[in-house]
């Protein structure tokens, strides 16, 4: 098969080929509820409603499963499965910083598992920049983070309109972070109008590229223009550039001739349980594959056995 093509993606990628039709469709439906009944963060948190699901992230040249982006679900007892969409908007800050804080410390106790699974994988938050101003997050990466040498550090991802609107800011926290093993990554991109000079500032490990200019870009030359040039700048920052919301293998094709990094999106793999993606790694684990030596690198460049 070429280097570039999706299908080899998909068989390399992990989870894809792994999920029942019936299974991937309920979770591709668990992202879009129609409903939005408000449930509050507190509550969710006092009872344990609160999942953190994993997003597989494939890294589309070396044909692998490099890491996973973490987003907070609500498991409702009597509501089903809720999206940010019912416990984030309009909420007071210390409720976000609460969430925000649960989240972090899940994710860094769950590298562990995954690791344990075979995979060194690169972990990823969502936090807005107020978060990332309260909360003790150095204290709490110290107390909570792997003891294992080979953890990668996490990556945070903050959205880009909240980095435009305070560059300095942004740049303040990026460097403090960086001490405690944190990269940031800038989220949505092409979303929220930074100038070029603006992001000069601010040392990123990665560009998302926002999911509205991902989709189409096989056949929008507008969004195949905007795709190529957020590459093309991601590389020239030094940094990786992340397309998120993959939803066709047109479009999937397209990235990767555009020389686009990492993929992410429901074609590849929906955001899923915890427990769904570790046996999931597990099985990939015990599947015999006839792997290249450098096929069977993790994204750190150390061989672990048979990966994704
Ligand atoms: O803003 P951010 O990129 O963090 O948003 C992640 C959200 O995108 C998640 O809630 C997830 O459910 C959703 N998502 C994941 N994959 C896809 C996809 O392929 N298409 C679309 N439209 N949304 C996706
Ligand atoms: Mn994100």
């Amino acid at each position: 098969m070429s280097d570039s093509d999706p299908k080899e993606i998909q068989n390399w990628s992990g989870p894809i080929d792994d999920l029942a039709d019936e299974e991937r469709r309920f979770l591709v439906d668990s992202m879009s509820v129609e409903t939005r009944p408000r449930v509050a963060i507190g509550e969710a948190l006092r009872n344990h409603w609160f999942e953190i699901w994993y997003q597989p992230k494939i890294d589309l040249k070396r044909k692998c499963l490099a890491g996973a982006e973490a987003l907070a679900r609500i498991r409702h007892p009597k509501l089903g499965v809720l999206l940010p969409g019912s416990f984030l908007p309009d909420v007071d800050e210390d409720s976000v910083c609460e969430l925000a804080q649960h989240a972090l410390v899940a994710t860094l106790c769950d590298w562990t598992m995954f690791e344990e699974a075979g995979f060194n994988l690169h972990l990823a938050i969502n936090v807005p920049v107020g978060v990332l101003l309260k909360l003790p997050i150095p204290k709490l990466v110290a107390e909570y983070r792997p003891k294992s040498a080979r953890w990668p550090g996490l990556i945070v991802e903050v959205t880009e309109d909240q980095i435009v609107r305070d560059i300095a800011l942004a740049q303040k926290i990026a460097k403090q972070l960086q001490v405690s093993g944190i990269k940031i990554a800038i989220d949505d991109f092409g979303a929220g109008y930074s100038s070029l000079s603006s992001l000069r500032e601010l040392p990123f490990a990665e560009l998302k590229v926002d999911c509205s200019f991902v989709t189409g870009c096989s056949t929008e030359a507008t969004n195949a223009a905007i795709c190529q040039t957020a590459i093309d700048l991601a590389h020239r920052f030094g940094s990786a550039a992340v397309a998120e919301g993959v939803e066709t293998q047109a479009d999937l094709q397209a990235l990767m001739v555009m020389g686009c990094d990492f993929g992410q999106g429901v074609l590849i793999a929906p955001p899923m349980p915890k427990e769904r993606f570790l046996s999931l790694l597990r099985q990939r684990m015990n599947k015999p594959r006839a792997a290249s030596p450098q096929q069977a690198m993790q994204p750190g460049g150390k061989p672990v056995g048979r990966v994704a």
